[in-house]
C-alpha cells in the first residue's frame, strides 16, 4: 500500500474546498472551460467586462490563444487601488532583510500603492510609455516589486533578469527585447555578502546589442560605491522622491503583454516567454487562492526570488491580487545559521511557507535541531516547487518543519504555464509524498508515447496538456515560430512540458523530470546547450558536451565533458579556469560540478552526440550504457571511462 495522508477532519472543516467540491469543480471546468473561467473572470476588477471568454486554437494552420479578448484591466489596480478602502492598513509586504538584526519593515496596501504611483509618474517622465521594455536586475527588495506594479501601471512590459546572472546573460536579454529603461540597485546583499549589481550593469551595457538603454534607475541599498554615468544613470530615490503618490493606471486590453521572462530551453538562447494581462492575473490569483487556501488572516512567504516565475506569480501579483501579506526575504536559508527560515517563520508568525525541494534537502541535511529550536505553531499550509521532491524529503518537510500538522501541495508548473497546473488541494486532496496529484480545474493533462498516442490508465509517457487555460504564455517575445515549434508541433493540438511523467491507478501525477536538454540544478533550468556554448567560446576549448546527474542536494548537477583544441594540455589550473569561465559567462547557477577532459565525444556517424551514453558515464553506471554499436568510433566510451576512474 502506497502511503497517503487525507486532509485531517479539522483542516478540511475550514478549508475553502473538500473532496467532493474537487471533484465537481473540476468536472464542471472541462465541461465548459469558457463559462467557468468566465466566472472566475469576475474575481478581478475590470474597466471592462470581457464578453469573450476562450478563442484557443492549438491547430497549426489556425494557431491562436486568446482569453478575455475584449476584456480591459490593469494589473497595479487590481494589486493595489482595489485594496485600498478595505484594505488599506492592511500589511501588503513584509520585508526581511539578509542581516536578522535590520528591523523587518511592513508596507501596507496604502503605502505600497503611493510607491508604485511615485515611480510610475517618474517612469513616464523619463519617457517610457505603453509597451516599451523595461529590464529589472534588483536585489529581493520591495523596490523590486514596485518597479513590476510601476511597470504594469503604465504599461511597460518588465523583463526581470535574476540577480545572480552574468554582464554576458543581462545584456543578451537586454538586446533580445530592446529595453528602453534598467532599474538595478549599488549592490545586493546576500547571505553576508555584496554582490555588484550596478556594476554588472554597466559591464552589460559595454555589450553590442544594448544601446536601446536610454536610463538606468540605481536604488541605493547599500551606499557602495558606484560609478555613476551621467545623463545615463539617475539615482532612484532623487528620481522618485519629489513624484505624486497618484497615478492614473493605463487601461490595457486583456491581451496586452505584461512581463517577458526569460528561461532556458534545449536549444539556442534563452527564449522571451511572453505573458499578458488578463488571463496571467486570473491564473496567477485563483490558482494562489484555491491551491495554498488562503484565508485573509495569513501571512505568506515564498521564498523564490523575483527573477524566476514563481517570484512574478506567488510572491508578487498572485498574493497582491488577492490581498493578502506576502512577506519577502532578501537573504539565504543557512545565514546566519540554518535555522533561519524557522526564525523568520516565528518573528512573522507565517502561516503559508512555500519553498523548493532543494532548500529542503540542504536544511534537512542539518538535522532536526534547527528546526526544532523554533515553534513553527503558525504554520498551515506547506509549498514545494520547482523539482519533484523526493519522499524522504517530503516526510522530513511534513514531520519535523510541519510537526505532521500541515498539508504540503507539490505544485507542478513551469514558466510558460504562468501558474501552477497540477498540486493539491490542501482540504480536498489526499496527499502522497513526491506526486503533484491532482490536475487543477481546467487543466486536462495528458501522457503520450513518442509517437503521440495517448496512453490510458497506470502509466507513463511524456506529459502534455490537451487545451489551453487563462495563464498560458502567449509567445516567445520577436519569434512567434519559434514558440509553435517549440511546444506544439512535438504533439499536434497540444501543448507539450517537456517533462516526463508518471501516472498511478488513483490518477495520481508523479513528474520524472524533463525529457529534452534542460538540467533542473536547484529548481533552476539551464539548457546544455548554454553551457556548452559557453564552454566552447573559450578559447582552448574545441567541443563540449553538457549532462545533467543526479545530485543530493541541488537535485542535478552539471557535468561536463570538454575536448580542448590541438595543442593544448589538460590541467587542474585549465579546469578550475574553465569552470569560472562558465560562471562568470552565464552566472554561477550555471557553474559545471563536474568537468571532465575527453579526448572525443561518442557521436553517431551523423555526428550527433549521444547524451544517453554521457548521461549514464556521468552517473557511474558504465553497465548501463546500452547499445553502443551505432557510434561512429565506440573506443570513445572506452576512453572516457577510464578518464572518469582516473578522477
Ligand atoms: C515553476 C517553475 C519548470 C520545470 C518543469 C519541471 C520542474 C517544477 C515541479 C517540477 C516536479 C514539481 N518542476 N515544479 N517537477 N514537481 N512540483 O519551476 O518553473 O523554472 O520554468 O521550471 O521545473 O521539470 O518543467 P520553471
Amino acid at each position: 500500500m502506497p502511503e497517503t495522508y487525507p486532509p485531517s477532519a479539522d483542516f478540511a472543516a475550514a478549508a475553502r474546498l473538500r473532496a467532493d467540491d474537487y471533484a465537481r469543480r473540476y468536472a464542471e471546468s472541462v465541461r465548459d472551460p469558457a463559462a467557468f473561467w468566465g466566472e472566475v473572470a469576475g474575481r478581478l476588477d475590470w474597466f471592462k467586462a470581457p464578453t469573450q471568454i476562450k478563442d484557443v486554437s492549438y491547430a497549426l494552420e489556425d494557431f491562436r490563444i486568446r482569453w478575455y479578448a475584449d476584456g480591459e484591466l490593469n494589473a497595479s489596480v487590481n494589486c493595489l487601488d482595489r485594496h485600498l478602502e478595505a484594505r488599506g492598513d492592511k500589511t501588503a509586504l513584509i520585508w526581511e532583510a539578509d542581516d536578522p538584526e535590520v528591523p523587518a519593515r511592513h508596507i501596507s496596501y496604502r503605502e505600497l500603492h503611493a510607491e508604485v504611483c511615485r515611480l510610475a509618474n517618474a517612469l513616464e517622465n523619463l519617457g517610457v510609455v505603453k509597451g516599451d521594455r523595461v529590464t529589472l536586475y534588483l536585489p529581493m527588495i520591495p523596490e523590486a516589486a514596485y518597479a513590476m506594479l510601476a511597470c504594469a501601471r503604465i504599461g511597460a512590459v518588465h523583463s526581470v533578469v535574476f540577480g545572480g546572472f552574468s554582464p554576458d546573460s543581462i545584456a543578451g536579454r537586454i538586446a533580445d527585447c530592446g529595453s528602453k529603461l534598467v532599474i538595478t540597485a549599488d549592490e545586493g546583499v546576500r547571505g553576508g555578502k555584496t554582490i555588484p549589481l550596478k556594476k554588472n550593469v554597466d559591464e552589460a551595457l559595454k555589450r553590442p546589442g544594448t544601446n536601446s538603454v536610454e536610463t538606468v534607475l540605481v536604488v541605493r541599498r547599500t551606499g557602495g560605491a558606484v560609478d555613476m554615468q551621467m545623463p545615463r544613470d539617475r539615482w532612484y530615490d532623487a528620481v522618485v522622491g519629489e513624484q505624486p503618490a497618484t497615478h492614473a493606471p493605463a487601461r490595457m486590453n486583456a491581451e496586452d503583454p505584461l512581463f517577458i521572462l526569460y528561461t532556458s530551453g534545449s536549444t539556442g538562447k534563452p527564449k522571451g516567454v511572453l505573458h499578458t494581462t488578463g488571463g496571467y492575473l486570473v491564473y496567477a490569483s485563483y490558482t494562489h487562492e484555491q491551491v495554498f487556501d488562503l484565508k485573509e488572516d495569513d501571512v505568506y512567504w515564498c521564498t523564490a526570488d523575483v527573477g524566476w516565475v514563481t517570484g512574478h506569480s506567488y510572491l508578487v501579483y498572485g498574493p497582491l491580487a488577492n490581498g493578502a501579506t506576502s512577506l519577502m526575504f532578501e537573504g539565504v536559508p543557512n545565514y546566519p545559521d540554518v535555522s533561519r527560515f524557522w526564525q523568520v517563520i516565528d518573528k512573522h508568525r507565517v502561516t503559508v511557507f512555500y519553498t523548493a525541494p532543494t532548500a529542503i534537502r540542504a536544511l534537512m541535511r542539518e538535522g532536526d535541531a534547527p528546526v526544532k529550536s523554533t515553534s513553527r505553531a503558525s504554520l498551515r499550509v506547506l509549498g514545494s516547487v520547482g523539482e519533484p521532491i523526493n519522499p524522504e524529503a517530503w516526510r522530513w518537510y511534513h514531520e519535523v518543519v510541519g510537526d505532521s500538522r500541515c498539508p504540503i501541495v507539490d505544485t507542478w508548473w513551469q514558466t510558460e504555464t504562468g501558474g501552477i497546473l497540477i498540486a493539491p488541494l490542501p482540504g480536498a486532496t489526499t496527499l502522497k509524498p513526491g506526486s503533484a496529484t491532482l490536475p487543477f480545474f481546467g487543466i486536462e493533462p495528458a501522457l503520450v508515447d513518442a509517437n503521440g498516442q495517448e496512453l490510458d490508465g497506470a502509466t507513463e509517457g511524456n506529459l502534455v496538456i490537451k487545451d489551453s487555460w487563462p495563464g498560458q504564455m502567449r509567445t516567445v517575445y520577436g519569434d512567434h515560430q519559434r514558440f509553435i515549434d517549440t511546444y506544439f508541433k512535438t504533439y499536434p493540438g497540444r501543448y507539450f512540458t517537456g517533462d516526463g511523467c508518471r501516472r498511478d491507478e488513483d490518477g495520481y501525477y508523479w513528474i520524472t523530470g524533463r525529457v529534452d536538454d534542460v538540467i533542473n540544478v536547484s529548481g533552476h533550468r539551464i539548457g546544455t546547450a548554454e553551457v556548452e556554448s559557453a564552454l566552447v567560446a573559450h578559447a582552448k576549448v574545441a567541443e563540449a558536451a553538457v549532462v545533467g546527474f543526479p545530485h543530493d542536494i541541488k537535485g542535478q548537477g552539471i557535468y561536463a565533458y570538454v575536448t580542448l583544441n590541438a595543442g593544448e594540455q589538460p590541467s587542474e589550473e585549465l579546469r578550475k579556469e574553465l569552470v569560472a569561465w562558465v560562471r562568470k559567462e552565464i552566472g554561477p547557477i550555471a557553474s559545471p560540478d563536474h568537468l571532465q577532459w575527453a579526448p572525443g565525444l561518442p557521436k553517431t556517424r551523423s555526428g550527433k552526440i549521444m547524451r544517453r551514453i554521457l548521461r549514464k558515464i556521468a552517473e557511474n553506471q558504465p553497465d548501463q550504457l546500452g547499445d553502443t554499436s551505432t557510434l561512429a568510433d565506440p573506443s570513445v566510451v572506452q576512453s572516457l571511462l577510464d578518464e572518469r576512474k582516473v578522477k
